[in-house]
């Protein structure tokens, strides 16, 4: 069994009912460093399952409400995320330092500096040298690229200070895959259905996992 340290996989919970969350959570826990919940599973179950999750897992919670406001209305949602037990909240960057700012000031950030979906070309691609200068002039916890892209996340490792992570949503459903972004300086793998909507998902996260440590 690995250390907690050691992990590299961040498992996407987008389901919508808190018992499945719950179960899928506690069967994949052994393989994961984090598990990052989005709007479909807080919708559906409410924001106490971010404490449900930890205090069931014991793993670090990844708040991911992609946070696109100004700084007074992020600082009124990412406090109650912060309080509920989150331990990062991911933040989008194209909105401003000021508004990233006041998610930081609250508790650890993740910057949105390109994303994984063909659209990610049409605007945020474009602006990345601008978040990647914006990351480092910040140095939040870390950055989110894309794993569909494996050329894309070289490119911001190259630029971006050794400090600040990088975590990539995008293998397996998406198509992107595990060791190709990791070769090309990916901090973590973020993977939502290749594991909770597969037959066995404690399987399927512990070939995943030791796929990444073989890398
Ligand atoms: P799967 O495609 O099912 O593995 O899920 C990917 C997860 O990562 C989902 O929760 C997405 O919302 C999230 N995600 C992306 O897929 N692409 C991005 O560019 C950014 C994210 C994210 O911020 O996590």
């Amino acid at each position: 069994m690995t250390s907690h340290k050691e992990r590299k996989l961040i498992l996407a919970l987008d389901v919508y009912e808190q018992d499945r969350a719950l179960e899928i959570a506690k069967c994949t826990a052994d393989y994961l460093w984090a598990i990052k919940v989005n709007w479909p599973l807080i919708i559906g179950s409410g924001l106490r399952i971010i404490t449900e999750l930890k205090q069931v897992t014991g793993l670090p919670i990844i708040a991911d409400l992609k946070l696109a406001d100004i700084p007074n209305t992020n600082r009124l949602i990412a406090s109650r995320v912060f309080e509920a037990g989150a331990d990062y909240v991911i933040a989008h960057g194209f909105v401003g330092k000021d508004s990233v700012k006041a998610t930081m000031d609250l508790g650890k950030t993740i910057i949105v500096v390109e994303m994984s979906h063909l659209g990610a070309k049409e605007f945020i691609q474009p602006a990345a040298d601008k978040l990647i200068k914006m990351a480092n002039e910040l140095e939040p916890f870390g950055v989110i690229a894309p794993a569909t892209r494996p050329k894309r996340v070289a490119y911001i490792r190259e630029r971006l200070k050794k400090e600040v992570k990088i975590l990539t949503p995008g293998v397996g459903a998406q198509g992107g895959k595990a060791w190709e972004v990791l070769k090309a300086g990916a901090d973590y793998i973020i993977v939502g259905r290749s594991i909770y909507a597969s037959e066995n998902p404690r399987e399927s996260a512990r070939k995943l996992h030791d796929e990444i440590m073989g890398v």
